[in-house]
């Protein structure tokens, strides 16, 4: 199997495989996203994708049929047997996780075989993209089929660029948190170094979702997850401008837009064009033109809906109940208002031809574009393109997408149907200037922001997102760096250790005060044997305060600093700063137990030289907001250049700016002048130390972000590790 530098994965390839009187067919499918690939200028790329037919209706000589045809049009298939594409299809894809997006809890059904299935599928797909991709190729996974697929894909091709899009909404955490494998989804995304959404907020709950549910921390759209920066941003989808445009000069367009304005002649067309899907708005938008027709009678013979349902899900039990509610309304209001020669609604259950969706676009006074939710959009902003100088009023959702790129557009709240009748006797009765008006400032956008626009601006940002995981891995320490390391460690016949304790020794736990944050005895054992080598000089530089640290490492012959440098213990004996902090202490700890009251979850530390906000525990979205006033309030209130407000890992420090564990380190340095020195801390405060300490030395940074130190280890567990085989040698 040859590989690929771009892999494209959607649950569905451009080419649609099908069965005609026992022959197999292959059709080209004419979606925007198709286009928008093949104008990509990457050449050396493939789409993997399920191709419509089961597995289990084709024999092995067709599958290899299969594969070979579309290996010509630039696709592999994912093969999937009917059980699957019911279970992961029609069941977890689009009877849980579709309805639920749109915010329709009550229509979202949890079963067990659904999530098995959507797993296994997953699993599958990365079968696939293994197969086919460079191991530091690109990867851009599409929609919500395939949520599991990046965090697979990262575990087997870890230096691969993995970029996710979604159509459709993220969910407001309220209606996400619903969900019961929703930590699973999470981090199956997670496995993607760029996330992109149609809009702003749909990144804004995605990321509020990690926060509360993964504890993460964002930063200006960044996450932090697994020793890498997820990437999230939005791009909204565009539209292929000139395909629409280009169409209305071709013949058979022209004839049926001739055909439609013969046939509605001195009547008002309003059109609606979608899935017929209870996302869409339907039954709401029927009772919206009822009510039209009930409010102004002056419309009746005037005006005529024309709707057209593209069949869709037909497989789904709630698409059928849709449909016969749809069907039912329309009868019903044809019958109530219709008369000899007029039937109010013109429906039809239908696949259109291109052509005729475009020429209805271009003879329609009115497009009706009402979803309860919708990701984006592509009928509202087609419409638009298919006007050009023609005019026309487009109703639009404020529900979309899409209303964020078209605020030309008549916006109306698709619940609330008087507001949507109104509107259309608004869009009736505009003139004709002022429709121009409004196209004209619509299409200039789409027209910047096409489709291809989209899919480029979304590669070039996955590129750079690739490019950034790399260099943060830079630093990475390799086997060869770590051998050198151990090496350099067992010649060395005197050694200074210096060693962080919270984050580097130990994983944070959730409260500074917790029994739990204390360190186990595996660890002083190994801390004991490195102490205990008469080469070696053990320092623990901590923030921590000296009683906790005393007790902690009671019995190991080491040094330690307390307070980020305010306290030191040389040969057992405490000594501290002369610096007062008293009065500080008094004029600040009301203001930081004020919020404290105000903010559940936080709590205050206070120690001889600091005082400690800490925040893990609250509500992210609330600990940020209140991170930033009490930084500001602090701020004003000190009056001292010598006390800093510092900002760490969900906590707010107070302390002398010239008390650092920079200072602590090169007292230790000096002090023990040693042939090796090895030093390791995670957050800012070791940074100082890092800087200090000669470039000879040993500098390592446990966790991900920037960093001064020569080296990075990802966890704890890497930390420790090295440590304990030191802690062996002589
Ligand atoms: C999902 C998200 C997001 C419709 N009827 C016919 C026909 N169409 C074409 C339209 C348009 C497409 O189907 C529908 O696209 P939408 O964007 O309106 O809606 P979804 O199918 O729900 O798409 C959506 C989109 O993904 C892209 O990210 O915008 O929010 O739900 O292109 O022209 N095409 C033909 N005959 C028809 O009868 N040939």
């Amino acid at each position: 199997m040859p590989r690929y530098n771009l892999v494209i994965v959607s649950n569905r390839l451009p080419i649609n495989v099908s069965r005609k009187n026992g022959k197999l067919i292959f059709e080209e499918s004419a979606g925007g996203l198709a286009r928008a690939m093949s104008s990509l200028e990457q050449q050396d790329r493939i789409w993997v994708g399920w191709p419509g037919i089961a597995a289990d209706d084709l024999t092995e000589e067709e599958k290899v049929e299969v594969e070979t045809e579309l290996a010509a049009f630039g696709c592999y298939p994912v093969h999937l047997a009917s059980e699957q594409v019911e279970q992961f299809y029609e069941g977890y894809s689009n009877d849980t996780l579709w309805p639920l997006f749109h915010y329709f809890q009550s229509l979202s059904h949890h079963r067990d075989e659904y999530w098995a299935a959507y797993q296994e599928v997953n699993r599958l797909f990365a079968d696939a993209v293994e197969s086919c991709s460079e191991q530091s190729g690109s990867i851009w996974v599409h929609d919500y089929h395939l949520m599991m697929l990046p965090g697979i894909l990262r575990e087997r091709l870890a230096r691969a660029t993995i970029g996710f899009f979604l159509h459709i909404p993220f969910p407001s955490f309220e209606i996400y948190r619903l969900l019961p494998q929703r930590k699973e989804l999470l981090r199956g995304l997670l496995g993607a170094d760029l996330i992109g959404f149609h809009i702003y907020d749909y990144a804004r709950h995605f990321l509020s979702s990690c926060l509360r549910l993964l504890g993460l921390s964002s930063y200006q759209g960044l996450l932090e997850y697994d020793g890498r920066t997820v990437k999230t941003d939005a791009y909204p989808i565009g539209i292929d401008y000139d395909k629409f445009r280009n169409a209305l000069s071709e013949g058979s367009v022209k004839k049926s837009i001739s055909a439609l304005n013969e046939s509605h002649k001195g009547q008002k067309l309003i059109i609606s064009v979608d899935r017929l899907d209870y996302s869409k708005g339907i039954p709401e938008r029927l009772e919206a033109f009822r009510i039209l027709l009930a409010d102004y009678p002056q419309f009746r013979e005037k005006v005529r809906l024309v709707m057209v349902a593209v069949p869709s899900r037909t497989e789904v039990e709630t698409y059928q109940n849709l449909r016969d509610q749809i069907e039912q309304t329309v009868s019903r209001i044809n019958g109530e208002y219709g008369t000899v020669d007029w039937a109010p609604i013109s429906y039809q259950f239908q696949n259109l031809p291109f052509e005729e969706v475009v020429a209805l676009y271009a003879a329609a006074d009115v497009a009706l574009v009402t979803p309860i939710r919708d990701g984006m959009n592509l009928v509202a902003k087609e419409y638009v393109a298919s006007k050009q100088n023609k005019p026309g009023v487009l109703i639009l959702s404020e529900m979309t997408g899409a209303i964020d790129e078209l605020p030309e557009a008549l916006s109306i709240n698709p619940s609330d149907a008087k507001s949507v009748a109104e509107a259309m006797h608004h869009a009736l009765r505009m003139s004709k200037r002022e429709q121009l008006r409004r196209l004209s400032v619509m299409q200039r956008r789409l027209k910047s922001y096409t489709v291809q626009a989209w899919a480029n601006d979304f590669l070039q940002d996955l590129e750079a997102a690739g490019g950034k995981r790399e260099q943060q891995h830079k630093k990475r320490m390799t086997a060869s760096e770590r051998q050198a390391l151990v090496d350099a460690y067992r010649s060395a016949s005197s050694r200074l250790i210096i060693l962080d304790y919270d984050g580097t020794l130990k994983d944070f736990v959730p409260s500074p005060r917790a029994l739990m944050a204390q360190p186990s005895l595996k660890l002083r054992r190994m801390l004991k044997r490195l102490a205990t080598n008469d080469a070696n000089q053990l320092a623990i530089v901590s923030g921590r305060p000296r009683k906790a640290l005393e007790r902690w490492f009671r019995g190991i012959d080491v040094t330690l600093i307390a307070e980020h440098g305010a306290w030191t213990r040389y040969d057992g004996k405490w000594t501290h700063t002369d610096n007062d902090f008293k009065h500080v202490k008094k004029q600040l700890k009301p203001i930081l137990a004020k919020y404290v009251s105000r903010t559940a979850g936080s709590e205050i530390e206070e120690k001889d030289y600091s005082l400690v906000w800490h925040y893990r525990n609250v509500v992210p979205e609330l600990a940020y907001v209140r991170a930033a006033e009490i930084k500001r309030e602090l701020v004003e209130v000190i009056s001292s250049d010598e006390i800093g407000v510092f900002s760490g890992d969900k906590v707010i420090e107070i302390k002398p700016n010239d008390i650092n564990k920079g200072y602590a380190a090169s007292e230790l340095e000096a002090v023990y002048q040693s042939e090796f020195i090895l030093c390791a801390g995670d957050d800012y405060t070791d940074e100082d130390m890092f800087r200090d300490l000669p470039a000879e030395a040993y500098t390592i940074k446990v966790g991900p972000g920037d960093t001064r130190a020569h080296a990075q280890l990802a966890s704890v567990t890497e930390m420790t590790t090295l440590l304990e085989e030191l802690s062996y040698l002589e």
